[in-house]
């Protein structure tokens, strides 16, 4: 018998903070009310919501120097899976996962499916890998994988791509995420636009073997780890392979796969009007791909590409369905924590952007009132919508406070004592 955090047991911490959220819910009520708005409204928007968690984010990450494993880390994916439950019974936002394949490969698939139901979870896109070679692989993708200048390589890389389709099928899935690590590490390495054109037709055969409900979101990264040329490295480059397959080929956007400054809302908005947005991987950095805690180092970016995305879902933007996952390295935090509060993060900026008035925004634009249509947009982001994701929580029988309520479970003890160190926990970074 495995431990669980109760019903119960949420129910008498949420009875600790319920007056509180009570008054705070009521006065933030009146305050939204003045202007125009009903918290009611944005409530329900607050629990219909939802955002995927990675497979590989409730193990503890690491940095090129070191990784500092924690206690009672999941030693597989079924581990995993409990973890992920965890996240979703407190926090009520992430009800699915997103596997990656061969890190979360096993043989009883639908046992798989059958222990995420147990927790009211469902599968997301599924990941390929062929950034690294697997054990036993016949051929290393050290310089290459669907891009390599050998076909033999290539055909292995795509029959991998192929296998996770099959897999992602058995489990729900119905998106296939790529991101390929090729790139050149010196000029002259590789022949910039051949890369390029291998990579086409590679990408075709997985297309082709496409499900007909089935989409590939192809994820474009600037560097690391190749340093001087990444094959698909910017959004351009992912647009420009999505074109030129088909529709059933969209663009992930990774907030940390761009330049530092780079304006990635617009990045957004220009995906949205092409109807190319495959969907995020949100994590926050300061300096590149830091993979941080979504929302802990530039909440008001997260909250500007929301102001994107909230525009596109209200005016109803042809083709716009994204698909929203957190994709992040846990190195110094208790993985399930900084996923509840992430998972939180993202659902404030969501919210706060459907504060927004999208008529007076567009009145004041189209009177020039420059500072006008910053304010509207600067008031939303400085309300606190904290009472409005609590209540959401609770509603959906959540934890009002779901990282306090996390550690009073005392559920990392327990799991350090069930799950004894095995040393091949593994994490990764895409
Ligand atoms: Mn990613």
């Amino acid at each position: 018998m495995t431990f669980s955090i109760s019903a119960d047991f949420i129910g008498e911490q949420n009875r600790k903070a319920e007056v509180a959220l009570a008054e705070d819910y009521a006065a933030l009520g009146r305050q939204l009310g003045r202007r125009g708005i009903d918290i009611e409204k944005m409530t329900a928007r607050a629990m219909a919501y939802a955002v995927a968690v990675p497979t590989w984010g409730v193990g503890t990450g690491g940095t090129r120097f070191a990784r500092f494993p924690g206690p009672g880390e999941p030693r597989n994916v079924f581990d995993k899976i409990d973890d992920c439950g965890v996240i979703h019974q407190l926090g009520r936002v992430t009800p699915t996962v997103s596997p990656h394949i061969p890190w979360d490969k096993v043989d009883d698939l639908s046992a798989l499916r059958q222990k995420a139901a147990s927790h009211d979870l469902a599968f997301d896109a599924v990941n390929s890998n062929s950034f690294q070679d697997a054990r036993g692989q016949k051929l290393s993708y050290k310089f290459g994988s669907l891009t390599h200048a050998d076909a033999g390589t290539r055909a292995q890389a795509v029959e991998h791509n192929l296998e996770c389709i099959e897999i992602g099928a058995k489990l729900g899935s119905t998106a296939l995420t790529v991101w390929i690590a090729d790139g050149s590490n010196f000029p002259g390495q590789s022949n910039l636009n051949a890369a390029f054109d291998r990579y086409m037709v590679s990408l075709k055969e997985i297309y082709d073997a496409l499900p007909k409900d089935w989409s590939v979101f192809l994820e474009h990264k600037l560097y690391e780890p190749a340093f001087y040329s990444t094959v698909i490295s910017d959004w351009g480059s992912s647009f420009m392979a999505a074109s030129e397959l088909g529709p059933k080929a969209k663009c992930l956007v990774d907030l940390g796969h761009h330049a530092p400054n780079t304006n990635i809302e617009q990045i957004v908005a220009r995906l949205i009007r092409a109807q190319k947005l495959a969907g995020f991987h949100f994590n926050d950095s300061k300096y590149g791909d830091d993979d941080l805690d979504s929302g802990s180092v530039d909440p008001f970016r997260l909250f500007l590409v929301f102001n994107e995305l909230v525009d596109a879902e209200l005016r109803k933007a042809p083709g716009f369905s994204p698909a929203y996952m957190i994709d992040q390295s846990h190195n110094v935090t208790d993985p399930i924590e900084s996923l509840i509060q992430s998972a939180n993060e993202i659902l404030r900026a969501y919210v706060q952007a459907s504060l927004i008035d999208r008529a007076a925004l567009a009145a004041v634009q189209a009177e020039s009132d420059v500072l006008g249509g910053h304010l509207l947009v600067k008031q939303a982001f400085v309300i606190d919508v904290s009472p409005i994701l609590a209540e959401a929580r609770r509603r959906k029988s959540g934890a009002i406070d779901p990282i306090a309520t996390y550690r009073a479970s005392g559920y990392r003890r327990h799991k350090a004592e069930e799950r004894p160190d095995s040393g091949a926990a593994s994490a990764g970074i895409v």
